[in-house]
C-alpha cells in the first residue's frame, strides 16, 4: 500500500531532510517516487482545498511555498495507519516522544512533514504529484 509524504519547507531549510528520510526508511516505508521542488501558491492552494475555509489557510499556503519540499510516495503494509504513528500529533508538543514531529517539528505551524489521513486521500495525494508510470 502507498501513502504520501512531504517532507516540509522547515525540515528543508533545516537541514534534518535526511535524519526524517532515516527514519522513515527504519519504520519499514520505502521509496516508490520522489520529487525535490518548490510548490507555486496554486499547487499549494489545491493541496490543501479541503483547508480553504480554515484561518490557518493563507499562513499554512506561504509556509508551503517558502523553500522547497520533498514530497514522496512510501510504501509498505499498513502504510497510511503507520506513517500517521510514526509522524506523530500535528503540533509537536502533543506529539509522542520518539516521532518525527517530536524530534523534528518546530511548531503545529511549521511541523516537518505531512502524511495522508486516510486511504482515499492518499491516492488523491500520490495522483497530485506522481503518475502512475513514475512509481517504480
Ligand atoms: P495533519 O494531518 O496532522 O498534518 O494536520 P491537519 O490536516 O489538521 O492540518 C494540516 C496542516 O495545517 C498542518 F500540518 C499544519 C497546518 N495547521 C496549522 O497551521 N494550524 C492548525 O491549527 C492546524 C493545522
Amino acid at each position: 500500500m502507498l501513502t504520501l509524504a512531504i517532507i516540509k519547507p522547515d525540515a528543508i531549510a533545516a537541514g534534518t531532510a535526511g535524519k526524517v528520510l532515516a527514519h522513515l526508511e527504519q519504520a519499514g516505508f520505502t521509496i516508490r517516487a520522489a520529487t525535490f521542488t518548490h510548490l507555486t501558491t496554486t499547487q499549494a492552494e489545491a493541496f490543501y482545498a479541503v483547508h480553504r475555509e480554515r484561518p490557518f489557510f493563507r499562513p499554512l499556503v506561504a509556509f508551503m511555498t517558502s523553500g522547497p519540499c520533498l514530497p514522496m510516495a512510501l510504501e509498505r503494509d499498513d502504510a497510511v495507519m503507520k506513517l500517521r504513528e510514526v509522524i506523530g500529533a500535528t503540533d509537536p508538543k502533543d506529539a509522542a516522544p520518539g516521532t518525527v514531529r517530536a524530534l523534528y517539528a518546530e511548531s503545529k505551524e511549521r511541523n516537518a512533514i505531512h502524511a495522508s489521513d486516510s486511504e482515499e486521500n492518499a491516492r488523491r495525494e500520490v495522483g497530485f504529484f506522481f503518475a502512475e508510470a513514475e512509481l517504480v
